[in-house]
């Protein structure tokens, strides 16, 4: 056929020539046609300004059907361990003209990044490139158009009082979030600033900082005798305050154009604690980066801060009003505003919480449980450096630190699920009985707040949490292992596989199972059926996610059976999971193990 086709118009070398031709068409047409789309991805990239094309760290914060981060729980870093004293407590503000403008990204020259790198552990974030920021720096609008439209009415809001508080921040870092502040805010509205030192060892935030801030106006230091942490500082601000809202603010942030009227227009209704969308600052080259459009916060069984995804409820809401703040389980704990009579009507902060950890949630449980709301307000965007090592000292060690403010939260506003917590933590059990929270029972018990139950039942229904009408335990496949999270896995979830069953206190392999037929793992993983392999995913609104139980299967909703593939492994450890037709097999048989959960 194809011969015949040839041989129609011509024969011999010229049938070589002309295929040859041919062939050298279609190549040529191809690399045109890719040259082509090249351009043409280039060209749209181009056409959104730089920040919208940046994306952030993707496996350190999201995932695809949502996002994680973390931010709580990190190792304690070691502050610049062989550093000089002179290199620790000098400044080396050093602007160059229009480096980091705009929020852009500053690059470093191979060698300097050497240099970089040996001052990181100090801050935990690229102090070379602060310095050679200018604190002045400019920053792009980084509102929605909706956001934009929206009008204030800046005659009749409250008055703020910014607080910042610091322990050894860096010197431009610091002045940087001052400034922001300072040139972003409507000048009737800023009160006051209050920087809170909580005893910072550093040479230049000393007398070098107060003549910096002198001639300032309205900025005032204040200074902390002692380490306290982050809570005794803010209350010592708080204590301070003139203006009608406390604006809190960590020492490395950044607010961007119209950052406060949003929150005060909110905080003005006094049931409210306001966040602003936090955008993220690079820890390396300091860029400006936008977050994604909605996030929620949370936390897992462990009690560490996580962002997930909105409810669905708000996700629709969010799209019918863009500019409409909207609930959120927990605040990440270090931007918020909040009215000063609220904040103090509600106990202010559980002052023996030391240093850092835990607070974020005790204010959000508190401010929900005991009649008022956490809130996000999406139009006003504040950048903050994540960073993933804590660069200051814990004294008494990180995890004491920790352990002993994630105990006084838990066991005030956690009820039965402070139980569950404490039953799966035994090292924190173990310092249960040495917090003396008896004021802060007190102050729920005159406050008339709520349940946990009801604050999970009403303001995070989504939740991963046991509860006494889940079933929760292990779940054991008859050739051995059990279903769970394979270790090592982030909170990001993956391929879902065979694990080794533990021990009844080995949190790690036990699930929750919902009445609707979701199974549960710590983190918000659910098990999915995937195309081909389950995995473990987000857990979301998909059917997907429904397992029926049937007998001793687990069946999807078009009727296939969850089964463990048959593999070499004679326990089925590492054996991969998916769903196929329902037969006589011994991978498809689970046994369901309870397990008290409190
Ligand atoms: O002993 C201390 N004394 C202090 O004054 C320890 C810290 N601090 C200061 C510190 O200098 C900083 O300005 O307190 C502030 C917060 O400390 P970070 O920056 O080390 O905390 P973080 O940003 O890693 O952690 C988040 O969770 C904390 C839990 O205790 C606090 O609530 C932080 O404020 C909080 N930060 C945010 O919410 C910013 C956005 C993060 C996200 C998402
Ligand atoms: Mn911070």
């Amino acid at each position: 056929m194809v011969r015949n086709f040839w041989s129609y118009f011509c024969r011999g070398r010229r049938k070589k020539f002309y295929s040859l031709l041919l062939l050298f068409l279609v190549l040529l047409n191809a690399m045109f046609y890719v040259s082509f789309l090249l351009y043409t991805t280039i060209q749209k990239r181009n056409k959104k300004a730089w920040h919208e094309r940046l994306q952030f760290d993707q496996d350190s914060y999201v995932d695809n059907s949502g996002m994680r981060v973390v931010v709580g729980h990190y190792v304690g870093g070691n502050s610049g361990g062989n550093l000089s004293d002179d290199t620790i407590n000098s400044n080396n503000y050093a602007p160059i003209s229009g480096a980091g403008e705009g929020g852009r990204p500053v690059q470093l020259s191979p060698r300097e990044v050497i240099t970089a790198r040996e001052l990181y552990p100090l801050h935990s974030y690229n102090i070379l490139v602060s310095d050679r920021i200018s604190i002045n720096r400019s920053l792009p609008d980084m509102r929605s158009e909706s956001c934009r439209n929206v009008q204030y009415d800046i005659e009749n809001l409250p008055t703020a009082t910014v607080i910042i508080v610091f322990h050894n921040e860096a010197w431009s870092t610091l002045m940087r979030t001052l400034m922001s502040v300072l040139l972003r805010s409507p000048e009737v509205l800023l009160k006051q600033i209050i920087l809170v030192d909580d005893a910072s060892e550093r040479k230049y935030l000393g007398k070098e900082l107060e003549n910096a801030i002198v001639n300032l106006g309205k900025v005032q230091i204040l200074r902390s005798a002692n380490r306290t942490g982050l809570v005794g500082a803010r209350l010592m601000g708080a204590r301070a305050a003139t203006g009608n809202v406390l604006v809190f603010l960590d020492a490395h942030c950044e607010v961007t154009q119209g950052w406060l009227e949003p929150l005060l227009d909110r905080a003005g209704s006094d049931d409210v604690f306001i966040c602003p969308h936090i955008d993220l600052l690079s820890d390396d080259t300091l860029a400006y980066t936008k977050s994604i459009d909605a996030h929620w916060g949370a936390f897992s069984w462990r009690l560490h801060f996580r962002w997930l995804m909105p409810s669905k409820e708000v996700m629709l809401t969010k799209t019918e009003n863009p500019s409409k703040p909207y609930p959120t389980p927990a605040m990440a704990g270090g931007l918020f505003a909040v009215r000063k009579s609220l904040f103090w009507r509600l106990g202010g902060y559980d002052e023996n919480m030391t240093i850092w950890g835990a607070e974020n949630l005790e204010l959000s449980w508190r401010a929900w449980q005991c009649g008022a709301r956490v809130e996000i307000t999406p139009c006003s965007r504040v950048g903050h450096i994540f960073r993933r090592h804590s660069p200051y000292k814990y004294p008494g060690g990180v995890a004491k630190v920790l352990n002993s403010n994630l105990a006084r939260a838990a066991s005030v506003w956690m009820d039965e699920w402070a139980d569950f917590f404490f039953k799966f933590n035994p090292s924190i059990a173990a310092i249960r009985d040495q917090q003396s929270v008896a004021a802060r029972i007190e102050l729920r018990k005159n406050l008339q707040c709520k349940s946990f139950k009801w604050y999970l039942d009403n303001v995070w229904p989504q939740h991963f949490f046991p509860a006494d009408d889940r079933w929760f335990g292990r779940i054991r496949n008859e050739k051995g292992s059990c279903l769970g999270v394979v270790s090592g896995t982030p909170g990001l979830g993956g391929p879902a596989a065979g694990v080794g069953c533990g021990g009844d206190l080995d949190v790690e392999r036990l699930l929750v199972y919902t009445p609707d037929g979701r199974i549960m793992a710590d983190e918000g993983l659910c098990l999915q059926q995937g195309n081909g392999r389950a995995v473990w995913k987000s857990c979301n609104d998909s059917k997907k996610q429904i397992w029926n139980q049937k007998g001793p299967r687990l069946k999807t909703q078009d009727g296939l059976c969850l089964t463990q593939l048959i593999s070499d492994s004679k326990d089925g450890i590492n054996d991969p999971l998916t769903a196929k037709r329902c037969v006589n097999d011994n991978g498809q048989i689970w046994h369901f193990e309870r397990v008290p959960w409190r």
